[in-house]
């Protein structure tokens, strides 16, 4: 049977156990460095935060928080290990792709559910509990040190009422789907002629890597056969645009199980987006100067080429340099150029260079 190699907290749907408990504010003053517990040495009470700030927490800078849990083993386990981490809640509107690290020799992201709301903070009891099982082969430890880092890398915080490390656990052999998120985006794209809506849905899967079909039903429909990796996997499935605001179910299966969700999509504005390409010239100091006048002439010929297959298609050279060094690519090459000139299809800017003002001197910026 399994082991448990070590254990933070108690799984009691409360964080008190847990440093500054109910008090999110301090976490910056008391956590200036983040956390790092260590396991046999580390106590729950003083070194490990109740709360894990997120990339956009303000109170806690902005940034990301990594929590480190260093330990030791004197022997690898067997097969596989899993890592259950109780959450007392998760944010409610902005929950976090969580992180895990085993090492420096996997990582697996996850897409948490929304929890409850912000009374959560300051009482357990208004949480929405939510158990992460991560299960990983126990070849990414080793013996003697290692190190779980566990961090936030988009969205807000979360509470903490348990985590603990099992060893010696059973080889997981199917997919195992714990969250299913989705969204109508504000994107499109014309597919054989018609126009479809994005709809994009976040597949979190604990269990073993796997196949699923996730399908769309209600007011639209659509279907479509998605991979799953250990973590969250991101689908993207094109519908028929949405012109009022309709419930869509979102479900998907597995051989043995499935997981839905309804979500409300709405109408969006579609935006027709203009675009002004162009290349920056930098010579001298990002790579040999005649490569350089090379690669500008790649890229000149590249805009051409695409004025003559996309009739919206526009380019600009950012300075005079680049129309005049493309005579090197000969009369008739340029002459094309000087096609798309004319037309206006390419712009040709009046500057021969840039000037680098913060390197002239104020008798240079004059002449200049
Ligand atoms: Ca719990
Ligand atoms: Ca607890």
């Amino acid at each position: 049977g399994s082991q448990t190699l070590w254990r933070i907290g108690i799984a009691d749907n409360s964080y008190d156990e847990f440093a500054i408990a109910g008090n999110y504010r301090l976490y910056t003053s008391r956590f200036s460095r983040d956390v790092t517990f260590i396991v046999g040495k580390s106590t729950p009470k003083r070194d490990w935060s109740f709360i894990q700030p997120g990339p956009i927490d303000y109170w806690a800078r902005h940034r990301r928080h990594p929590f480190r849990i260093r330990f030791n083993l004197s022997r690898v386990p067997g097969e596989y290990c899993r890592l259950v981490i109780d959450f007392v809640n998760t944010h409610r509107s902005h929950p976090p792709l969580f992180e895990v690290k085993i090492n420096d020799r996997a990582q697996y992201q996850f897409a948490l559910p929304t929890g409850g709301d912000d009374r959560a903070l300051t009482n357990p009891k208004f949480g929405r509990e939510y158990i992460l099982h991560v299960t990983f082969p126990a070849r990414h430890l080793r013996r003697g040190e290692n190190v779980i880092t566990l961090t936030i890398i988009a969205g807000s915080w979360v509470l903490y009422d348990a985590l603990w490390l099992e060893g010696d656990v059973a080889v997981p052999k199917d997919v195992l789907i714990t969250n299913v998120q989705a969204k109508s985006t504000m994107l499109f794209k014309r597919i054989n002629g018609q126009l479809k809506q994005l709809i994009e849905i976040v597949v979190t899967n604990t269990g073993a890597e796997g196949d699923a079909i996730v399908r769309i039903t209600g007011a639209r429909r659509a279907e479509q056969k998605v991979h799953l990796i250990i973590g969250s996997t991101t689908a993207q499935v094109f519908i028929k645009p949405i012109e009022r605001p309709m419930k869509l179910r979102i479900t998907v299966q597995t051989a043995k199980t499935q997981r839905s969700t309804v979500i409300e999509a709405k109408p969006v504005r579609r935006w027709l987006v203009f675009v002004t390409p162009s290349t920056h010239t930098d010579i001298g100091y990002t790579d040999l100067q005649t490569r350089t006048f090379k690669r500008h002439n790649d890229n000149t010929k590249a805009a051409i080429e695409a004025c003559s297959r996309e009739s919206v298609f526009k380019w600009n050279l950012e300075v005079a340099f680049q129309a005049r060094n493309y005579r090197r690519e000969g009369e008739h090459e340029f002459r094309k150029l000087v096609e798309h000139l004319r037309t206006g299809r390419i712009g040709l800017q009046g500057l021969y260079l840039n000037m680098l003002t913060g390197l002239c001197s104020g008798e240079e910026l004059a002449r200049a």
